[in-house]
């Protein structure tokens, strides 16, 4: 079986009879076809490239505390954010936005009632992984001087910013988010229901806070104004936004 197992991989021409050849072949396809898997390159399967992934939380799981706890990471993302993922995937393998950039499938499928619910799961998708980038520990306090300035200008001020943010966190009615938004040369401030996002309305969205029941319940229960009060003086991460800016 050794001469098999190198078989495998090479073989010396003229060292195995006929029989032996057309196993090489197959071996040797087998080999290809390993090999290809390997690459993600499999034909008639999504190819990792084609697949949206769950990012992994850009903090340890016990960061958050106590702000956010790490049971409800766990939950919010292990649970809920996992289940975007795989229903986005379902949905897209073998269809026109198999391959294509989450971004790319939120902005093809909104505003179209055959793929409702493919726009609702892709959007939740990406509407998280924009959410845990928002949050950071040691987050809150000033932001960098030059968004403090577009803020500024903006707003009026970093208080006007927090106060709108804050009115659009607990003015959204049930399930949504509120969003801090670059529309054209300005921030807004901009609160969406369910999977709803600026992405689909030429806004660039920078930072965002879930306000989906899930994201607060087990650590706040029926306190949103508790959970967004906590997340824009401890986890909101300015340095990211700022980026984002290019400032
Ligand atoms: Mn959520």
């Amino acid at each position: 079986m050794r001469g098999e197992e190198i078989l495998f991989f090479d073989v010396p021409e003229g060292a195995v009879g006929p029989a032996s050849r057309s196993r090489r072949d197959f071996l040797r396809g087998s080999a290809a076809v390993a090999l290809l898997v390997l690459l993600g390159g499999f034909p008639g399967k999504a190819r990792a490239s084609e697949t949206v992934r769950l990012p992994p939380l850009p903090f340890s799981i016990t960061a958050l505390e106590p702000y956010v706890s790490v049971r409800t990471l766990e939950f919010h993302h292990g649970k809920h954010h996992q289940a975007y993922v795989d229903n986005v995937n379902r949905m897209i393998a073998g269809t026109e936005f198999a391959g294509r950039p989450l971004e790319e499938i939120v902005k093809a499928s909104a505003g179209r009632s055959e793929t409702a619910s493919l726009f609702n799961n892709a959007a939740q998708a990406s509407n998280h992984d924009l959410y845990w980038r928002s949050l950071t520990p040691g987050g809150g306090g000033v932001p960098p001087a030059p968004l403090l300035r577009r803020i500024e200008s903006s707003f009026g001020s970093l208080e006007g910013c927090r106060k709108a943010w804050t009115e659009a966190a607990l003015g959204q009615f049930g399930s949504g988010w509120a969003w801090l938004a670059l529309d054209g040369g300005r921030l807004r401030v901009v609160k969406t229901a369910n999977a709803d996002t600026p992405l689909t309305m030429g806004m660039t969205p920078l930072l965002v806070i879930d306000v989906w029941e899930h994201s607060y319940y087990l650590d706040y229960q029926n306190r949103r104004a508790e959970y967004v009060r906590a997340v824009l003086d401890h986890l909101v991460n300015w340095p990211f936004a700022s980026q984002c800016l290019g400032a």
